[in-house]
């Protein structure tokens, strides 16, 4: 009888995989398929492009941008870099990192409303120093604040007055991490002592414009317009989507006990597999708009059956086949507490025991994992 051999396919691109020829379609080294001989298998050039996508593909820095921040460098200003507790690594930006390096820095870490309230503002805190000190980012100051809350808003206005001590001040960071919001906070606030009104600035040589707030009759706080971010699942879905994922309270953990092979799925837009034997116990972190569920099956079955049945919320209309997914597996060899994110849509968190995890999420969305956010091990 005749026997039938599935025929093994890129994972991602679909090439049929073969080990002859590298610079033919669908080239695989042979010692992958030998490892992973049950995989789910990219070919070289897919697993390039895709695997080593794991720093957020820098947010595309409008040359503009750029232009400003050469200008503004010259005269020393104090920047009041905004980033997005809940979305931590979309809003800490590498490249901005590098730019800002030598400045005098406040960190308004925003956004605290959307974490959990039990846990203490010194851990985030030091959450927020330890990704400094990888970053090698030096910095004056760091703040927590809330525009939802109200909370410290005060307190980032004495910083602001305090550590600018007569020179300009320049809001930055990436678009969403709310510094509107915040300026806005800020100027409930604000007595106008100068002679100057608030205007808006265009930025020269750039078409950027942004609110000029006097603060003194020399200086002034500007606000410069945000990065974008196109690796976060917020840009990728549409509009009813974002508003879903997006969270506008705290978001709590929900607790699952994953035993090998089992999978959570996080609406109808990610599916986190165990592969290794190890059972892990995941709290996962995302917006109550998103309904997580579990099942004992595979993680390849499960996002399968949610593109036929989308009986899980939400589902995105954009991305409704399974080959628009990408699948990434993350050993992890770190101990203590981790966390894997998926940016723009949450994370969860367990303890490092050199599990194996297979996580599907639409394509080009960044996924990471780093030390947790949330820590609750004293
Ligand atoms: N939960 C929460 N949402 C916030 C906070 N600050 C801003 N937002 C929301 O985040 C989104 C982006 O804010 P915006 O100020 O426009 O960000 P910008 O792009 O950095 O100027 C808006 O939907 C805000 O309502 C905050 O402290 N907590
Ligand atoms: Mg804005």
């Amino acid at each position: 009888m005749a026997e039938l051999n599935k025929v093994a396919r890129c994972y991602r691109c679909g090439a049929i995989l073969q080990t002859d020829d590298e610079n033919k379609e669908g080239y695989i080294s042979p010692e992958i398929v030998s490892k992973y001989p049950e995989g789910l298998l990219l070919c070289n050039d897919c697993f390039k492009n895709e695997r080593f996508n794991t720093e957020p593909k820098e947010p595309h820095f409008e040359e503009s941008y750029q232009t400003i921040l050469e200008q503004i460098k010259e005269s020393k200003p104090l920047i009041a870099y905004v980033v997005d507790l809940f979305s931590f690594e979309g809003s800490f930006i590498t490249k901005l990192n590098e730019m800002i390096k030598g400045l005098d820095v406040l960190v308004i870490a925003n956004k605290r409303d959307l974490l959990p309230k039990d846990i203490d503002d010194e851990a985030l805190l030091e959450y927020v120093a330890h990704r400094l000190r990888v970053a090698k980012l030096e910095v004056r100051d760091v703040v927590l604040t809330s525009s939802s809350t109200n909370y410290n808003i005060d307190l980032m206005y004495q910083k602001i007055v305090e550590l600018s001590n007569n020179r300009d001040v320049y809001f930055i960071g990436a678009s969403i991490s709310g510094k509107s919001t915040l300026i806005t906070e800020l100027l409930k606030r604000y007595q106008n002592n100068t002679r100057k009104l608030i205007t808006v600035a265009n930025f020269k040589n750039t078409d950027l414009r942004g609110y000029k707030i006097p603060l003194t009759d020399k200086t002034s706080i500007y606000e410069l317009p945000g990065t974008d971010i196109h690796n976060s699942l917020l840009s990728k879905v549409e509009r009813v989507v974002q508003n879903q994922i997006a969270p506008r309270k705290e978001v709590k953990a929900r607790k699952f006990n994953l035993h090998c092979n089992n999978s959570v799925a996080i609406g109808g837009l990610c599916v986190v597999e165990l592969l290794s034997k190890t059972k892990t116990d995941i709290s996962i972190y995302a917006s109550s708009g998103v309904e997580v569920k579990m099942k004992r099956i595979t993680g390849e079955k499960y996002l399968q059956s949610i593109l036929k049945k989308k009986n899980i919320k939400p589902c995105s209309s954009r991305y409704t086949l399974f080959n628009e997914f990408d699948a990434y597996d993350f050993q992890i060899t770190e101990e203590g507490s981790r966390d894997i994110g998926i940016l723009g849509l949450g994370w969860f968190n367990f303890k490092g025991n050199n599990q194996t995890f297979r996580i599907f999420v639409p394509k080009g969305v960044y996924v990471y994992t780093t030390r947790a956010k949330v820590n609750y091990a004293k």
